[in-house]
């Protein structure tokens, strides 16, 4: 039944697959569930995309509660193997080709990973947890499937996504995610599957793979390279803090009423422009200024828009804040704080996550793109 409250509680045994744990989100979450979950078994199915990193984990690889399995969530052999041979009972399902702008100059693996892996994993649980008959087994067994706030359009300079708001996808990327929402909210009506979706705003803090803006722009005004704003630097995004964001996915795993969905939104919302001037800011006071003497803003380039970009995303988070009792700590501030100094601390990580086809893409991406003097007239 819709709303039906889970039965597992902090303290019980779960055998946990989570995909696309090398991921940033992933990374985050899977270091605080063997932090905070003593009990919780891990296994971690990655394919190890240009997006996904060994070395996130690196510090929990020999936890006595983790296992990684390279291998990708569309092959279905390897993936009902994993739940036979670990009796998994839960599913946090991240991985996917997350970047935008990559989904508009190759949406390929977008509609493969994004969709029919997605289908791949909801076909598995469904035969693992409720069998031939339908409602064998799995009483406690949970399908969380993360998503984003992108599947719901853009806003205009008012008004919020709630979890009722219409789908109106805009990008390939959000179109992607949008089909796989409706897929997972199909296995729950169709077949009982227990389904809880989370739909959430831009994350940002350690461990994020620097094309994504915020460490995109950290490592360019280290380097003292251009720092690309798209359009007129005004669309508005609405920041949450990864951990943020991965203790409420443990507060709907524990707490979330089966076939709902939950927005969770960071209740900070910010220009573009404004984002990266204050990481330009933060930066300077932590390292000073450029060897020209230069502030950072003088980096600060704007470029041709993103096409399509959506204008405003902003998250009504009541739904989650009323129900379940999750609401934000970290601060917008304390948080650009933090990821800096987190950045500022892992240069080997960063520069291990740049390789050389990292350097292609951006060369590709950003190659005499900025907007020349009569464009911008
Ligand atoms: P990410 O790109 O950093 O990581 C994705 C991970 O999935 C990588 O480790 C990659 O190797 C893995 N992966 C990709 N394809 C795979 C496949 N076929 N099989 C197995 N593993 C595969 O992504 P992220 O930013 O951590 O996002 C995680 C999830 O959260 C995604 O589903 C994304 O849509 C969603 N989300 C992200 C944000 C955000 O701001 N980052 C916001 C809203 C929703
Ligand atoms: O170089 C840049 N310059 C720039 O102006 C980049 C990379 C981005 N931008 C703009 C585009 C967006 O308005 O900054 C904003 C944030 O861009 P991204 O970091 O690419 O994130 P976004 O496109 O908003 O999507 C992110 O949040 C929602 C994640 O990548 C998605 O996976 C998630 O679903």
């Amino acid at each position: 039944m819709k709303g039906e409250t889970t039965l597992a509680k902090n303290g019980e045994i779960r055998r946990v697959l989570v995909t696309g744990g090398c991921g940033f989100i992933g990374a985050n979450f899977v270091r605080l569930v063997l932090n905070s979950r003593p009990d919780w078994q891990v296994v971690n199915l990655d394919k190890l995309t240009y997006a996904g990193n060994l070395q996130s984990l690196a510090d929990v690889a020999a936890h006595p509660g983790y296992r990684f399995v390279r291998g990708d969530i569309c092959d279905q052999e390897l993936v009902e193997s994993l739940f036979g041979e670990h009796g998994i009972d839960t599913v946090v399902h991240f991985a996917a080709e997350s970047h935008v702008d990559r989904s508009i100059t190759g949406p390929d693996a977008f509609i493969r990973t994004n969709i029919f892996g997605t289908f791949t994993l909801l076909e598995t649980a469904r035969k693992a947890w409720l069998g031939e008959k339908g409602r064998e087994g799995g009483a406690q067994a949970r399908f969380l499937h993360v998503s984003t706030d992108e599947v719901f359009g853009s806003l205009g300079a008012t008004g919020y996504f709630t979890e009722t708001t219409c789908y109106d996808p805009r990008s390939p990327y959000s179109a992607s995610k949008a089909s796989s929402d409706h897929l997972a909210r199909a296995y729950f009506h169709t077949y009982g599957l227990p389904v809880l979706i989370t739909n959430c705003s831009n994350n940002y803090g350690p461990y994020q793979f620097p094309e994504k803006l915020i460490p995109l722009v950290i490592n360019n005004a280290l380097q003292g390279r251009p720092l690309p704003v798209y359009g007129d630097g005004g669309n508005v995004r609405d920041w949450l803090y990864v951990l943020d964001h991965c203790e409420a996915i443990i507060r709907v795993l524990e707490q979330g009423g089966v076939g709902e969905s939950y927005n969770i939104g960071g209740h900070n919302e910010r220009k573009n422009l404004e984002v990266v001037e204050l990481l330009c800011d933060i930066l300077d006071r932590r390292v000073g200024f450029l060897p020209s003497g230069q502030p950072r803003r003088s980096l600060i380039t704007f470029v041709r828009d993103r096409l399509g970009h959506d204008r405003r995303y902003a998250i009504d988070a009541g739904k989650i804040d009323r129900e379940l009792g999750w609401t934000p700590r970290m601060s917008f501030s304390e948080g650009m704080e933090q990821t800096v100094a987190w950045y500022l601390e892992n240069r080997p990580w960063l520069e291990s996550v740049i390789d050389g086809s990292y350097r292609e893409y951006y060369r590709n991406m950003y190659g005499g793109n900025e907007i020349s003097d009569e464009e911008k007239q």
